[in-house]
């Protein structure tokens, strides 16, 4: 799962949903990455004019299905004070955004859903989430591209 914000104090906003996500019954946060700041992306690229973001994976073991999942992390979202209303502008900036990366034990499900498509469609290209991801599970392999989470990192295009 990944973690992002940039609106308000994330560290607290993320430590809070872990929490909450750890309490529930079905669901147990088993690792979290360090958090790090990043330039925001936009459409077009980077874009300094947002502010910056706090960026962060967690590994989640759960008996739920991924819809389930997704709809309890939207559920933390929402608690979070996420304000959807404001997310008719795409990608807008936001206190909290959880989005699930990979599913199944080596991160194997490939999912095209109306409402979940795992692995998220934008992983691969991703700094601010290949980063902490290859922190905490540099050999999971992406069961699209082939490629592990540590050869994805390294692909990244330089700054
Ligand atoms: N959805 C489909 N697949 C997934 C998935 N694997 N995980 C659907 C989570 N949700 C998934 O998401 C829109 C819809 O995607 C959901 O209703 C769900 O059914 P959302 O969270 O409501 O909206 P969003 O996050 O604004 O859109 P999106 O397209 O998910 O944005 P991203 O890709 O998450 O990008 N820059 C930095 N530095 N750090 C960031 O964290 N995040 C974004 C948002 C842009 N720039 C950023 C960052
Ligand atoms: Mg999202």
């Amino acid at each position: 799962m990944a973690l992002g914000g940039n609106l308000g104090d994330v560290r607290v906003t993320f430590e809070r949903a872990l929490q909450w996500l750890n309490s529930e019954p079905n669901i147990a946060v088993e690792a979290v990455s360090a958090f790090h700041e990043t330039v925001a992306v936009g459409i077009a690229g980077e874009d300094a004019s947002q502010p910056a973001y706090l960026n962060g994976v967690a590994r989640i073991t759960t008996a739920l299905s991924p819809l389930d999942l997704l709809r309890v992390l939207q559920q933390v979202e929402l608690a979070a004070g996420r304000d959807r209303s404001a997310s008719a502008i795409r990608w807008a900036p936001r206190r909290l955004d959880l989005d699930l990366l990979l599913f199944g034990d080596a991160g194997e499900l490939v999912l095209g859903h109306r409402t979940l498509t795992l692995p998220h469609p934008r992983l691969a290209e991703r700094a601010f989430v290949l980063t902490p991801l290859a922190e905490l599970n540099p050999d999971l392999v992406h069961p699209v591209t082939g490629a592990t989470v540590a050869q994805l990192a390294a692909r990244l295009p330089e700054h």
